[in-house]
This record gives structure tokens, C-alpha cells and sequence, in this order.
């Protein structure tokens, strides 16, 4: 069975057990003569999986990797027409008419669309910028992308985040923002925001600022909100993390959308160069 994030069923598929072999001979499931033809591959039917992973394929379809404990191992099947579910909502008084608006979440940024993954091998349409703490500009300022597809968390290519640190010892401040025009509000305020993030095993950073505003024509500043939370910065290995950022309701002269992914490292030293990792990001507009 699968589900919309909201919780509203959409289908389900499968052969269950029974149905694939039919019926046991014997009439007890545990004797060996009924065992056996478990043992079987059957279309459609896994039995004790525990392991489901689901991937987009280029085909802009759905597909399930799943393990099968009985029968042929690891199988995939393709949920087709995924695709081109969509979500429409309305309210008005009872007896009204009713009028429904499209609020399908819509993805803005991902490995396919403006770069979140750093796959052209180029920073735009992300910009690099520096901050620091005293306003003196910080000595290196070095956030490009890494051609490495060993490390790269996804695809070959990630976000290097490189800045020097404070001149008085404060915070250093390393980011790359993008504006996104022709969104519509109407599909939604919220924006969920997923990446992987590693630290630099030595000069870590020291967390990661998620933050999105909203611009009006004059590039002026509407609203802001920033991730409630802070993902784990792990030397180690790539840590996945989401958050979710809602814009207040009222959106006046709203025209554009920045998303901004902002590294930051406090009592840093100016003779200390700074590095933090980021892949594999991923914004979806939903209601
Ligand atoms: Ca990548």
C-alpha cells in the first residue's frame, strides 16, 4: 500500500502469498510439502521485506527495491503513473460551490532542477557569499564545486564550503544562495528542504543555516524563516536532513523566492581556513 505525505491512500499492489501458490496441499503453511513452493518466483509477491528503498527512475517513474527472505532475493517493481497524481483542495460554506485549486507539492530545487545537486559541475544559478562577524571581508573565500565521485553524496559533484575565519576571533560565515521568481504562492507556503551535509575532518564548520525569504520587486525583504533545527555535521560520512519552512500567510508584493544554505563557524581564527560539504539539495513548494 502507498500513501500521499498527507496520509491519503493512493493504492496498493502485490500478490499476497496464498493467492501466488494457491493453496496449501496439506492445509498447514509450516509442513515442507507446503513450504516448498514458496520457493517459487512469483510476479508480484515478496514475502518478509524488510528492506523497501524508492528511487525515481530517468523516466520520471517510481520504482521499489525491495528483499524477499523467501523466495529469489532483492526485486523491483515500478509504480507507474505516480507521476501524475495531483492534489486539489477548496473550501467554502456547505451548499456552496465549491471551486478546486492544484496544491500538488511542486519541486523547485533538486539534482534536476537549478543544480541542487552541483551535477553541471558549476555553481549557478547559486552564488556564493562571506560573512563575518566584524565586517573585515575574510582572507580566503573558497566555496566552489568538487569533482570527486567517490565522495560526492550524490551523482559526482558536491559543495565545497571554504572561508577563512574572523579577523577578531568571532564568527565566519560561508553561504550560497538562489532566487527562484515564478513561484506561485497560491500552490502553497511551505517548503520542505532536504540535503546531505559532511564536515571537513579538520577546520570543521560548525552547523549549517537553512532560510528562505521572500523578496519583493525592489528585492526587499517580506518575510524570512529559518530551520527550526540543526542538522548533524558529521566528519564521518554524509548526514541526510529535512526540515520544514513555512512563509507567514500575508505575501505582499511577493516576487521571488531565495533559498539560502549558510555554513557558519563561531570563535573562528583568521589564520584557520574553514570547509563544510553539502549535496543533493532538495526543495518542495506544498501546502
Ligand atoms: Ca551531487
Amino acid at each position: 500500500m502507498h500513501f500521499l505525505d498527507n496520509g491519503l491512500f493512493v493504492g496498493q499492489f502485490g500478490t499476497p502469498g496464498r493467492a501466488a501458490v494457491g493453496t496449501y496441499p496439506n492445509n498447514n503453511p509450516f509442513a515442507s510439502t507446503d513450504y516448498i513452493p514458496f520457493y517459487q518466483a512469483v510476479p508480484g509477491y515478496c514475502g518478509n521485506a524488510m528492506s523497501p528503498v524508492v528511487t525515481k527512475g530517468s523516466d520520471g517513474e517510481t520504482y521499489l527495491y525491495v528483499n524477499d527472505e523467501w523466495g529469489y532475493g532483492p526485486r523491483r517493481c515500478k509504480l507507474s503513473g505516480l507521476q501524475a497524481l495531483r492534489e486539489y483542495q477548496g473550501t467554502g460554506s456547505l451548499g456552496s460551490t465549491v471551486t478546486l485549486a492544484d496544491v500538488t507539492p511542486v519541486a523547485i530545487i533538486d539534482p534536476a532542477i537549478k543544480n541542487g545537486s552541483a551535477e553541471s559541475g558549476a555553481m549557478s544559478p547559486w552564488s556564493a557569499f562571506y560573512i563575518t562577524s566584524s565586517g573585515t571581508p575574510a582572507a580566503t573565500q573558497g566555496t566552489g564545486v568538487v569533482s570527486d565521485p567517490v565522495f560526492a553524496a550524490h551523482g559526482d559533484k558536491y559543495f565545497k564550503f571554504k572561508v577563512s575565519g574572523d579577523s577578531t576571533n568571532s564568527r565566519t560565515q560561508a553561504g550560497i544562495f538562489t532566487n527562484i521568481s515564478n513561484i506561485d504562492l497560491t500552490r502553497g507556503k511551505s517548503f520542505t528542504i532536504s540535503f546531505q551535509v559532511r564536515n571537513a575532518p579538520v577546520n570543521g564548520m560548525q552547523n549549517l543555516i537553512t532560510m528562505i525569504t521572500s523578496l519583493n520587486s525592489a528585492n526587499g525583504v517580506i518575510s524570512q524563516v529559518t530551520a527550526p533545527t540543526s542538522p548533524v555535521l558529521s566528519t564521518e560520512s554524509w548526514t541526510a536532513y529535512q526540515c520544514k519552512l513555512t512563509l507567514p500567510a500575508a505575501q505582499p508584493g511577493f516576487t521571488q523566492l531565495q533559498v539560502r544554505m549558510q555554513f557558519y563557524k563561531d570563535g573562528s581564527s583568521p589564520a584557520s581556513v574553514y570547509e563544510g560539504y553539502l549535496d543533493n539539495i532538495q526543495v518542495i513548494q506544498r501546502q
